[in-house]
Parts: structure tokens; C-alpha cells; sequence
């Protein structure tokens, strides 16, 4: 199996119930497991500052897909849950789940390009990420994850959040769908 960090992101309808019923979709995936998912956390817009704060989180993943059926499954999630694929870059969205990191693999084709493009820079990613990765992480090209760490640029307007429950968000979301 491979081990897999998705990151996810919500600035619209609910954040963080977007957050919690992705969490309950990412543990039905078939060949899958969800091991564990980090604290959410609730920062200012990356881009156009016209938009709402968003939720991040990631989710630590141990399946049998190759990444590209992965994605297949992944924008499923994102359709089901209203995600509008919309033209301009960085916009607000109900989800986003990008793969940050596959295993040691190294993609760069028309769909995947992982580890994530901008992780580096991003630390309402790699926050979480730590959370759930060995201190002495090395993603596959290289660069260890302490040091993505300490050359990221602080964000002042990042606060972690609560950590969810994975059993209490599965069962708010059956209760949603009910
Ligand atoms: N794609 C390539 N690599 C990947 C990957 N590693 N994981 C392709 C997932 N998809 C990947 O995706 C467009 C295409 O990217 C997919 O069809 C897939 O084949 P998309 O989800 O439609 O586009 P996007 O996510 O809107 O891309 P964009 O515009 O680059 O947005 P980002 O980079 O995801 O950023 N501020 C805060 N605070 N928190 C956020 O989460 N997110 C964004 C969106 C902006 N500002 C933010 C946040
Ligand atoms: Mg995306």
C-alpha cells in the first residue's frame, strides 16, 4: 500500500462541515484506508483577498489505487459536494483534496503533478502535514519536510483549529445524508 497525504480546503458552504464530510467520503474509498487526519486550521486567502478565510486539513491515507485512479476519486468527492470548477486561479470553492504527497512517487503529467507544486510555500499544508509525518520526513525529490518547514513564510493569520473526530464526522455525515 501506498502511503498517501491529501490535502483538503474549503472556503465555502461550511468549511468545516465540507471538511468533515469529505473526511467521511475519503474513508469509504474502495482499497483504502484512512489512518489519520490532522487538526483543521482556518487562515486568510492565499490569491484574491476577495473570498472567505478558508479550512485546511490533511488526511493521511494508506491504499492500493495508483494516484491517477485516486484523482479519479478525489474530484468525485470534490463534484458531490458542489465543487464548481470555475477559470480563475486560486477562487473560492466548497472542496478542494490535492494529493500533497503518493508514496515516493515522483508525477509530473498532464493531470498530477506530486508532490504537491506549491506545498513549500503553503503552510497551511505543511502545518497539518507535520502532524502526521516522522520530523525526518524526505519527500521523494529530496528536500526534507523540516526544512519546507523553516523557510516557509509565516502566515499571521493561520490558527489551528479543533482536531476532528474520525468516528463523530462519519457519523454526522450519515446523519447528513439521511
Ligand atoms: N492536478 C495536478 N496536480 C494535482 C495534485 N497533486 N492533486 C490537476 C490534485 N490535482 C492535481 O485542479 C485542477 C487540476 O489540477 C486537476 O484537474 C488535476 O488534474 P482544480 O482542483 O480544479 O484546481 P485548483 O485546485 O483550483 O488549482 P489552483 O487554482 O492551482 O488552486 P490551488 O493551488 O489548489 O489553490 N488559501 C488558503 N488559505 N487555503 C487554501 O486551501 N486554496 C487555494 C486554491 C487558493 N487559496 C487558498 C487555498
Ligand atoms: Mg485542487
Amino acid at each position: 500500500m501506498e502511503q498517501v497525504y491529501i490535502g483538503l480546503g474549503s472556503n465555502l458552504a461550511e468549511p468545516v462541515q465540507q471538511l468533515d464530510a469529505a473526511l467521511a467520503a475519503l474513508a469509504q474509498l474502495p482499497e483504502t484506508r484512512l489512518v489519520a487526519i490532522s487538526a483543521y486550521y482556518s487562515s486568510a486567502p492565499l490569491g484574491p483577498s476577495d473570498q472567505p478565510r478558508y479550512t485546511n486539513a490533511v488526511a493521511h491515507l494508506a491504499t492500493d489505487l495508483t494516484a491517477h485512479a485516486l484523482l479519479d476519486q478525489l474530484q468525485a468527492i470534490e463534484l458531490d459536494q458542489g465543487r464548481q470548477r470555475k477559470a480563475e486561479r486560486w477562487g473560492p470553492r466548497t472542496l478542494d483534496l490535492d494529493i500533497v504527497l503518493f508514496g515516493e512517487h515522483i508525477i509530473d503529467d498532464e493531470r498530477l503533478c506530486v508532490p504537491h507544486y506549491h506545498m513549500h510555500a503553503r503552510p497551511f499544508v505543511l502545518l497539518p502535514l507535520a502532524e502526521l509525518c516522522p520530523a525526518d520526513l524526505q519527500l521523494p525529490d529530496g528536500r526534507r519536510l523540516v526544512d519546507l518547514l523553516s523557510n516557509c513564510p509565516i502566515d499571521p493569520t493561520l490558527q489551528r483549529l479543533h482536531t476532528p473526530q474520525l468516528g463523530t464526522s462519519m457519523a454526522a455525515n450519515k446523519h447528513r445524508n439521511d
